[in-house]
């Protein structure tokens, strides 16, 4: 069981729930992410089985090539992987995917359950679980599963195509004793830096190109480290400028080590998937993607002004 590099609630729900599971049938399952998650997932019912990359190479190395099926689970290109890419490539292991991500290469899976039409990989994965083995379902793997829907469509903001969301989210709060707990546990652990980070990132670093709708917030390393970034703690920022009515994208740039990282957001059909795609070496949904860019923080935002002025008709759009 196999989710992307910098995992979010949805690859760590969706994986530990089904690997949970596959398990209660029988099955010997290992659930491995190429990079640590962030602090507010680890409290999730069987997170702390979830085997690190980057921590355990050898031992990561030993499951990838003595397993005999390999889940990959929200996300659906090899670049998402990681440093577990050349050896994702290289596998002639058959490989299963669950995902929600948009342009799939189904050549490179035995199987594939790729939809673009729900929140989440969770949801799918709660559906096929719900469909098949509902007697299965339990607290541990409701909780794992609430935690990808949530975090996802933003606590139920947005990435919801469909009534039947709502409907699997019913199924599985009747497993759990408390919801408001579960979303507690998510979304009110931020650490005092973190906060003040974003109120840094909004009132000094945001910037507001009219012209285009857009709102770019950077933060570079030196910044981060002021506020003793820990993984995880620009999740969520990226949204905020989206919350004035006047802007249909918003993106958060982060430099990270030897590389800069995209974060794109945006409101109704503007697709932010097709900006990361072209420019930004990433990818994602309509109103999601991300990307990764290998070159300095200032050519990155010299990039990403440049290309605005193509899609200023389409981000001007009623
Ligand atoms: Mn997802």
């Amino acid at each position: 069981m196999l989710a992307h590099v910098n995992p979010d609630g949805d690859a760590i729900g969706s994986s530990v729930a089904l690997s949970q599971f596959l398990q209660k049938l029988g099955h010997q399952v290992e659930v491995m992410v190429p990079n640590d998650f962030p602090g507010f997932l680890a409290w999730l019912p069987g997170a702390s089985s979830i085997h690190i990359y980057d921590k355990e190479a050898d031992l990561c190395d030993r499951i990838l090539e003595s397993s005999d099926t390999l889940f990959i689970l929200d996300f659906n290109q090899f670049s998402r992987a990681g440093n577990i890419k050349k050896k994702l490539e290289q596998l002639q292991t058959p490989k299963i995917l669950i995902d929600h991500h948009r342009d799939t290469d189904l050549s490179l899976f035995v199987g594939a359950l790729s939809e673009t039409e729900v929140s989440s990989t969770a949801e799918l994965v709660a559906e096929t679980i719900l469909h098949y083995g509902g007697q299965y379902l339990d607290e541990s793997i409701a909780t794992n599963l609430l935690v990808g829907i949530v975090t996802d469509t933003g606590s139920f903001a947005h990435s919801i195509f469909r009534a039947d969301t709502f409907s699997i989210c019913a199924k599985l709060i009747e497993k759990v004793p408390s919801y408001t707990k579960i979303h507690q546990m998510v979304y009110d652990t931020f650490s005092e830096n973190r906060l003040r980070l974003l109120g840094y990132a909004i009132n000094n670093k945001m910037e507001i190109l009219d012209e285009y709708s857009t709102a770019i917030i950077s933060l570079d390393k030196e910044e981060l480290a002021r506020f003793d970034y820990q993984v995880g703690d620009t999740e969520g920022v990226v949204n905020y400028p989206l919350s004035m009515n006047k802007t249909r994208m918003s993106v958060l740039v982060t430099e990270r080590q030897g590389m800069v990282r995209f974060s794109f957001r945006s409101k109704g059909d503007f697709s932010v998937h097709e900006v990361a795609q072209k420019y930004f070496n990433g990818g994602g949904h309509t109103n999601a993607a991300g990307g990764t860019l290998y070159c300095s923080m200032e050519a990155a935002l010299d990039l990403l002004h440049r290309v605005l002025p193509e899609f200023k008709e389409l981000l001007n759009k009623e």
